[in-house]
């Protein structure tokens, strides 16, 4: 057990951010639950709320991480509704969205904030370019199948190395960083 929490309701992005910050020396803990997911239009708010929200449960210092896929063609959508949006229309009604759209862009950010109470709530932020697939992969979870990293031709459900170069793997170098520094 170690003293750094990660609080979330997704059990394949606590593995992910495990394995990414245990190559990093750090150790941490799943606090599964689910976060207040504030309405806002801004990440960062909600992210910063989920951690004050995820420190109030555990009462340990914790982190919260919050993402978002953002498609430049509809102005961002999802972006800071994209856990609803993939519970309601998935990645067939995003697919469906952008059919006759010829801009496929898009990036992938992912926020992680870190709460202990005593101090205010600590973000490291990362983003990663790429495109919105024609079809939808197989494999992955979440928006791994429709969502292609630049430089890459698969989608993140098929690259061989997303612990490397995803939205979440910079962002828990930031926080490593700081976390390493500090203790
Ligand atoms: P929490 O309990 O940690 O909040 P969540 O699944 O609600 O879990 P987010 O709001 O941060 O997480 O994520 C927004 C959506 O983006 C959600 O549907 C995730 O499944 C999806 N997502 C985030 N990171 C992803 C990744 O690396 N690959 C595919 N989908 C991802």
């Amino acid at each position: 057990m170690s003293d750094l929490y990660f609080a979330s309701s997704n059990a394949h992005k606590f593995e992910e951010v495990q394995r990414i910050l245990s190559n990093l020396g750090v150790n941490i803990t799943l606090f599964k639950t689910t976060l207040e997911e504030i309405q806002s239009d801004s990440l960062s708010k909600i992210a910063e709320r989920k951690a004050i929200d995820a420190y109030t449960k555990v009462q340990k210092p914790v982190i919260v991480e919050d993402d978002g896929l953002f498609i430049d063609s509809l102005d961002g959508f999802p972006g800071p509704y994209s856990s609803y949006i993939y519970d309601t229309i998935g990645n067939k009604g995003i697919i469906r969205l952008l059919e006759n759209i010829e801009s496929r862009d898009a990036k992938f950010v992912a926020i992680i904030a870190y709460c202990s109470g005593d101090n205010d709530v600590q973000l490291f932020e990362s983003s990663i370019p790429g495109k919105i697939s024609s079809s939808i992969e197989k494999g992955g979870w979440g928006y791994d199948p429709i969502f292609i990293p630049a430089g890459e031709s698969k989608t993140y459900a098929n690259v061989p190395n997303k612990d490397r170069l995803s939205h979440r793997a910079s962002s828990l170098k930031k926080f490593s960083d700081w976390f390493m520094h500090k203790h």
